[in-house]
């Protein structure tokens, strides 16, 4: 059975969603950020960066929430969230995860971690060039859901879907969050709908953005 450690809200929230959703039997270990056990030895032994999500599959550790997805995305045998190989949709799945997870997610650790790049002193000017970057790809997201929406592939609701929305959700607390931008808010009101959304709130113990 695959083990997914996990922090409530962070970047395991997408996968532990997608397992909810594919119905792939799962067990959950929480990771105690508070008291940073992702820096404990024998975490670091799974997760070499000391972040969540792992993943453990077949006795064996998966790090980085986009790969988790699109390999889960994999494992259905019914492939439903994943677009038709050659396809119009393929190409912007993959376009968009490496997109989402180079251009967008970067920025986010930028935001929340904001000392790490340059230290205490280039803190404000980290949050300012992180908040720039953020925003022009919630430009860039908005403008291609309104021409080829509602999600990112089109008609077709896939993996790089719940990897967005968990970004949007980073969002929440920020000057300007994705539901600011009218596509996006559209994408966020339906991914909440989903009943897999209810089910990874109760789970996580999650109440804000609901
Ligand atoms: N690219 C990684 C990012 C993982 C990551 O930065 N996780 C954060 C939470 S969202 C974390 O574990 N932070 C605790 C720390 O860095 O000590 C992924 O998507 O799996």
């Amino acid at each position: 059975m695959l083990t997914l450690y996990y922090a409530p809200g962070t970047a395991s929230l997408c996968v532990h969603q997608f397992l909810i959703e594919l119905g792939i039997e799962h067990r959950l270990e929480k990771v105690d950020t508070d008291a940073k056990q992702q820096k404990s030895p024998e975490y670091l032994k799974l997760n070499p960066a000391g972040v969540v999500p792992t993943l453990i599959v077949d006795g064996a550790p998966m790090v980085e929430s986009s790969a988790m997805l699109m390999w889960l995305a994999e494992q259905d045998p019914q492939a439903r969230f994943v677009p038709g190989e050659g396809s119009r949709g393929r190409r912007d799945y993959l376009q968009w995860f490496l997109l989402l997870a180079n251009g967008l997610q970067p920025p986010f650790r930028a935001w929340f971690y904001p000392a790490e790049p340059a230290g205490e002193a280039a803190i404000d000017a980290v949050k300012a060039n992180a908040r720039v970057r953020i925003e022009a790809m919630w430009d860039r997201i908005n403008a291609h859901l309104e021409q080829n929406g509602p999600y990112v592939c089109g008609a077709q609701l896939t993996a790089v879907d719940f990897f967005l929305f968990m970004l949007c959700r980073w969002s929440r607390n920020m000057p300007k969050p994705a539901t600011e931008w009218p596509y996006l808010a559209m994408f966020i009101a339906s991914m909440k709908a989903r009943p897999s959304f209810k089910t990874l709130y109760a789970r996580e113990g999650l109440t804000e953005w609901a």
